[in-house]
């Protein structure tokens, strides 16, 4: 039993959540307590998500919102609702001056209280991840990645100020709505998740300081594509599947990024999104996905990389583009990498 004086009050399991972005303040380095205030704005918006999520199938919220969003994908009523509850909530508080967001075509710019472009952070987010899954009562997830603007306070915020490569990232996280609603996320030192209690609507630290096994037995990839993969990703799969020391390893997969990452996470594995002939450069978007997942990954001791390049040293050049996606246990994600450098596109 570790004894509770030996444990730094920001990760004893009783800590709060508020409490916990409080001890931590000190750290950041921008220390001015913006940050903070942003975290708690995810926060509330997490909690008022949560709330329709667990009731979804009890009103009339499930199904599309008849529209589509700019991936062409059907937006579902919730999408919209998540998209809606996280942009307000940022705009309250006076600290992003820009959104980004899988829901919007274009990036939203916010405005301070004398109508100045003031505030110092852009936040970019996937709303409802594997929305797709609503409507059968599968885990979604929201995913959220934090930079500092590049252009001046004071200034209007441009494009510039969302294409920054995922290594500029000053926090990024994910609110997993599962059979417990968690908010997982890093600044920068460390990864720490936090479970509501919705009894009293509080988070509290229950998985402090998550690390990614090195090694894992799982590996979590749409095999219904498995003819349009790489030949390199074919070679990892039949690796995967192979008779011979602790292999044949387990296949999961939920269709459900932040589901399939958290449990990859606590258990060991990896994730692989590749591209195909179909998608050329995968599903999966670079800015409000694959980077924030990529820094949590990197923060908690694993491997994020699109099979031959690093993902947070990729420069992006469009708002929602794609990337190939592998993502997971250290030792895992580098066999994987192994097998497609061997079949390198010219
Ligand atoms: P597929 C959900 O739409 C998502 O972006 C991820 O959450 C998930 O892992 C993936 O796409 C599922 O895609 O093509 O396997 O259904």
């Amino acid at each position: 039993m570790t004894n509770s004086q030996s444990v730094p009050m920001m990760l004893q399991k009783n800590t709060t959540l508020g409490e916990f972005i409080i001890e931590n303040q000190s750290e950041f380095r921008y220390s001015s307590g913006e940050l903070s205030r942003l975290i708690n704005s995810i926060r509330l918006a997490a909690k008022v998500v949560n709330h329709e999520v667990n009731k979804a199938g009890l009103v009339d919220i499930l199904g599309t919102a008849g529209d589509t969003n700019v991936q062409g994908e059907d937006q579902q009523k919730l999408d919209v609702y998540a998209n809606n509850a996280f942009i307000k909530t940022l705009t309250n508080r006076e600290i992003v001056c820009g959104i980004a967001s899988e829901e919007e075509d274009n990036f939203i710019t916010i405005k301070g209280r004398n109508e100045q472009n003031d505030n110092k952070y852009v936040v970019l987010i996937d709303p409802l991840d594997g929305s797709s899954n609503i409507d059968v009562n599968v885990s979604v997830g929201t995913i959220f990645s934090i930079y500092r603007r590049i252009t001046e306070p004071g200034t209007p915020v441009t494009l510039e100020d969302f294409l920054q490569p995922g290594k500029n990232q000053v926090a990024a996280g994910y609110i997993i709505y599962g059979t417990s609603t968690m908010i997982v996320y890093t600044t920068g030192h460390g990864v720490n998740g936090f479970t509501l209690n919705p009894a009293i609507g509080t988070y509290y630290l229950s998985h402090p300081n998550m690390k990614f096994p090195e090694d894992g037995k799982i590996y979590s990839v749409n095999e219904g594509n498995y003819v349009h993969f790489p030949q390199g990703v074919k070679d990892y799969i039949k690796y995967c599947q192979k008779e011979e020391g602790d292999r044949p390893y387990t296949s999961r997969y939920i269709g459900s990024l932040v589901s399939d990452f958290h449990r990859n996470m606590i258990k060991g594995g990896i994730y692989i999104y590749p591209n195909t002939a179909k998608d050329p450069n995968g599903k999966l978007r670079l800015l409000y996905e694959c980077n924030p997942m990529a820094l949590i990954a990197e923060q908690a001791g694993g491997k994020a990389s699109n099979g031959f390049q690093r993902i947070l040293d990729i420069q992006p050049t469009e708002l929602h583009q794609r990337t190939p996606f592998i993502c997971g246990s250290k030792h895992m994600v580098e066999k994987a990498e192994g097998f497609m450098q061997q079949h390198k596109p010219s």
